[in-house]
């Protein structure tokens, strides 16, 4: 059984952590370097999501076949994708531009790598004093200028058709079908902007309008402070955090070096560590300098409620993305391979009938009804699950 696979990208300018905060979110080794365009080629990996185990609820230990179980958290896994650095003009082609762009299209929402603590320039290179907010603007921008050309393709287009009856919305959903928007949605953000279904009477401003708002709803984005180990991270977070030009971002305080740390110690038996927890335990003997290093993450996590590494993956998520996490179950508690085997991501309107469909096609063909295992209680096809829910669906089969 394997449903969709959702995919976070990690963008941001080089030397900002992506890399770092990739291998600490997937145990990989990609390599890290404190100089500008280390990756090359993007790697995709496994990470993982957490959510409430349901299986304790029912006196039951459960049997995942995909992903873990740890501390009674459920980690699902999810497509994480270390993008190549951006730099000013990527959009034109400088850097690796178009590269970049390519695969960034293909993920369904962004962790936007930061780093907090202002010690690298626009370009990746070493300096001091650098503001993280210039980073965060000229992200956003950059993808809105692509956006931008994209979306004038489909103007031209339409000026060279709407004789032959076509529509605008259709034909601007076309030339921006690479990000899922549909001719309604267009249609919507025209609307809700304020503007006529009539590109010429839209100016550049209103053209970029539309851009950023078809760009903010097709690729959400959290922004990972990262660095926030360093003194530096940790005031420009104060800064920008009170910041009201910057209160609508999601930002999520992060240090990938702390969860990596972390991580290795787990490996080497030196400490008990589940992802995304905001304590540890040292188990073993560590060197002085190894404990004094363990007594500083110590301290960062319980300020910061972890490492942000696994919270910038749930965030970016469950809350950006809206999805939910919905277990299979069986009512009767009869499992035949093991309890509780399959929790499924699934967009946040999803019905039980989806359900059935996401998990298999046969299923979603037989549909009777489901039954929601809390409760014993029926649930229609038409019914929107909620978020950690338990669902036996019942078919024909
Ligand atoms: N203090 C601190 N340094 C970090 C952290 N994460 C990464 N770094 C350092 O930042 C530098 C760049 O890290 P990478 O992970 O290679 O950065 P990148 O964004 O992948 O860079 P490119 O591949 O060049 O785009 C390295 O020297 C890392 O050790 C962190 O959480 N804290
Ligand atoms: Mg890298």
């Amino acid at each position: 059984m394997s449903a969709v696979s959702y995919k976070i990208g990690l963008v941001g300018k080089p030397s900002v952590g992506k890399s770092s905060f990739f291998n600490a979110a997937t145990m990989n080794d990609v390599p890290e370097g404190a100089y500008p365009f280390t990756t090359i080629d993007p790697s995709v990996g496994e990470a993982y999501v957490r959510t409430a185990c349901a299986a304790p609820e029912f006196g039951e230990e459960c049997a995942p076949n995909v992903g873990y179980c740890a501390d009674g958290e459920r980690f699902v896994p999810v497509k994480l994708v270390d993008v190549a650095g951006l730099v000013p003009g990527a959009h034109e082609g400088r850097g690796l531009g178009n590269q970049f762009l390519t695969d960034l299209n293909e993920a369904d929402v962004l962790v936007h790598v930061v780093d907090f603590s202002g010690k690298t320039d626009a370009e990746g290179e070493a300096t001091e004093g650098h503001d993280p907010r210039e980073d965060i603007d000229f992200l956003e921008s950059e993808l809105d200028q692509w956006y931008l050309e994209i979306l004038r393709k489909g103007i031209e287009r339409y000026r060279k058709t709407h004789f032959e009856d076509v529509e605008l919305a259709e034909e601007l959903a076309e030339q921006m079908n690479a990000f899922g928007t549909t001719p309604d949605e267009i249609e919507r953000v025209i609307r809700r902007l304020d503007l006529e279904l009539d590109p010429e009477t839209w100016d550049d401003a209103d053209e970029l309008a539309l851009a950023r708002t078809i760009r903010e709803r097709t690729k959400p984005m959290v922004i990972a402070a990262n660095k926030l180990d360093t003194p530096e991270g940790r005031e420009h977070y104060e800064e920008i955090t009170a910041d009201p030009a910057y209160e609508d971002a999601t930002i999520v305080p992060a240090s990938a070096h702390a969860e990596k740390a972390l991580k290795r110690a787990a490996e080497a038996g030196v400490v008990e560590y589940t992802p995304g927890a905001d304590d540890f335990d040292v188990v073993a003997d560590a060197s002085d300098e190894q404990a004094a290093g363990l007594e500083r993450i110590r301290e960062f996590v319980a300020a910061f409620g972890g490492t942000g590494v696994q919270a910038a993956l749930e965030v970016a998520l469950f809350e950006e993305l809206g999805l939910k996490a919905i277990f299979t179950g069986d009512a009767s508690l009869d499992w035949t391979h093991g309890p509780f085997p399959d929790v499924f991501l699934l967009p946040g309107h999803a019905t039980t009938r989806d359900f059935a469909y996401y998990i298999h096609t046969d299923i979603g063909d037989g549909f009777l009804h489901g039954i929601d295992c809390r409760s014993k209680r029926q649930l229609g096809r038409d019914t929107v699950l909620e978020h950690n829910a338990v669902v036996e669906v019942v078919t024909t089969n």
